[in-house]
């Protein structure tokens, strides 16, 4: 066993107890109520989901394991020769709680890198499908099409005690995450690099092996770093992390459930908002002649959007209520980076143009920027401008979080999610009798 999966067996065992002991004592304590307006809206705000991995404060943002973004990336050990902490490491924390020393790091980097080979057929999918095929559907797919690797299912049906089912969920998700980046970077490089796939070097961390085989030099390695520890996880409500969860709720394994997650990922009010924000930022642009807007008439644009029906992409949250944490680690990162980047100015006239005219329009309950506001004008600058690629990015980092929840999920034995459905004429009904 690695340390990591030692450690974390140790830590199983410890947790166990205290899941059991609240739903045995505790179990029918009221943590909240349902409204109809939930119940319609999208269950907005219900309390019924239990994960310690992440814990989103409306006003302060995302803690993961309780510790903030910068607590994160100050405390975390940096790569050799980089401003950031290595994917592995944060990984680590998130399965764990506990920061990791750097020879921790390198044992879990070096358990990626054995399990990083791509079997074949993988490819052979990919390059099956019409090269204009989104990057997220074959992303899905590809995802999908390893299920047949899962050594969960294979214990399961080998007959499994089910306190062992963290056990291969653990390396089903070592497996699938030593994979994702390669995946992904051969996605990019066979849909808009004339198919030049650049093989990994498996003596680089995630990060470092990613901006590799994408073929972007330093510091990409360290954007990547970032991207990917940013985007991992939001606790467990946002629709991917839910899908996550809720498939492998049926016991299905991790392939199917990351796969699954990708899906939701893939739709403009989530994680596709990284790919609307730029098509956007392209439109005003262009309509500008590549100037950049006044005030004004970036006012006007936002005015035009709203008026057309649409959302103004990369604004607004579920649950924050501020500027998310996500959004500013990633401005600091293109104040030192890139401050006179064209796109930058836009997107940092949009950050004092847009909350006000949303506030104004009186709608949106959270007028502030998200994560998705900010993260495409860093990759934009890097040279990777097909943004329709710009959610696989998120998707390998969500993978992160979601595989770490699901371990969890299975150690401490939750069960299949089946939340309660009525008919509106019993929602009716419920009014009237309380009349
Ligand atoms: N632009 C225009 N209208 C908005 C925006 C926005 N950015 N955000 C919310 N609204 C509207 C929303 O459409 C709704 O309108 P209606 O009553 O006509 O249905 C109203 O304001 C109330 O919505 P909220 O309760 O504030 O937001 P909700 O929790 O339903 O949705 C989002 C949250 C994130 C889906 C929503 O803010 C949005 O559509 N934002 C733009 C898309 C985006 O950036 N998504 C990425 C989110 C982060 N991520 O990575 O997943
Ligand atoms: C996320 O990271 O999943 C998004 O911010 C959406 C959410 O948390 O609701």
């Amino acid at each position: 066993m690695t340390t990591l999966k030692e450690k974390l067996f140790e830590k199983i065992q410890e947790w166990r107890p205290r899941t059991e002991k609240l739903v045995k004592e505790h179990g029918d304590f009221k943590i909240g109520e349902v409204t109809i307006a939930q119940a319609i809206g999208g269950m907005r705000g219900v309390k019924c989901l239990t994960t310690d991995i992440s814990y989103l404060d409306p006003n302060e943002g995302i803690r993961f394991r309780g510790h903030t973004i910068p607590d994160v990336l100050a405390k975390l050990p940096k790569v050799k020769n980089g401003d950031m902490p290595a994917v592995e490491g944060f990984f680590y924390l998130l399965l764990t709680g506990d920061f990791p020393t750097q020879e921790e790091i390198k044992e879990v980097s070096d358990e990626f890198n054995k399990r990083q080979h791509v079997p074949m057929y993988v490819f052979d999918v990919l390059r099956a499908m019409p090269r204009d095929t989104h990057p997220m559907t074959m992303f899905s797919a590809a995802v999908l099409a390893m299920q047949r690797e899962s050594v969960f299912i294979k214990k399961y049906h080998g007959g499994m005690s089910k306190m062992d089912y963290w056990d291969p969920t653990y390396e089903d998700a070592l497996n699938l995450l030593a994979k994702l980046p390669q995946i992904a970077a051969y996605i990019y490089r066979m849909k808009y690099r004339a198919d030049t796939i650049i093989p990994p070097d498996t003596s680089l961390d995630m990060g470092g092996n990613f901006a590799h085989m994408m073929g972007i030099p330093k510091p990409y390695d360290d954007v990547a770093r970032l991207y990917f520890i940013l985007h991992s996880d939001h606790e467990s409500g946002n629709v991917s992390a839910h899908t996550g969860h809720l498939i492998a709720s049926a016991l299905s394994d991790i392939y199917y459930s990351i796969s699954g997650l990708l899906d939701g990922l893939a739709g403009p009010l989530h994680g596709l908002a990284n790919e609307e924000v730029l098509r956007w930022i392209q439109g005003v642009m262009d309509h500008m002649g590549g100037k950049i807007p006044t005030e004004e008439e970036m006012k006007k644009f936002v005015w035009d959007t709203l008026k057309s029906g649409q959302v103004v992409p990369g604004y607004g949250h579920a649950v924050l209520r501020k500027t998310d944490p996500r959004y500013m680690a990633q401005r600091e990162f293109c104040l030192k980076h890139l401050p006179d980047d064209p796109i930058f100015k836009y997107v940092d006239m949009l950050y004092k143009v847009v909350p006000p005219i949303l506030e104004e329009q009186g709608k949106a309950k959270n007028p502030w920027p998200n994560v998705d506001a900010q993260s495409g004008v860093i990759q934009w600058y890097y040279g990777l401008r097909e943004y329709e690629f710009y959610t696989v990015l998120f998707g390998i980092g969500r993978a992160l979080g979601v595989c770490a929840n699901i371990i969890w999920d299975r150690a401490l034995g939750y069960p299949i999610e089946r939340p309660k459905s009525l008919t509106t004429a019993m929602l009716e009904d419920l009014v009237k009798q309380k009349k």
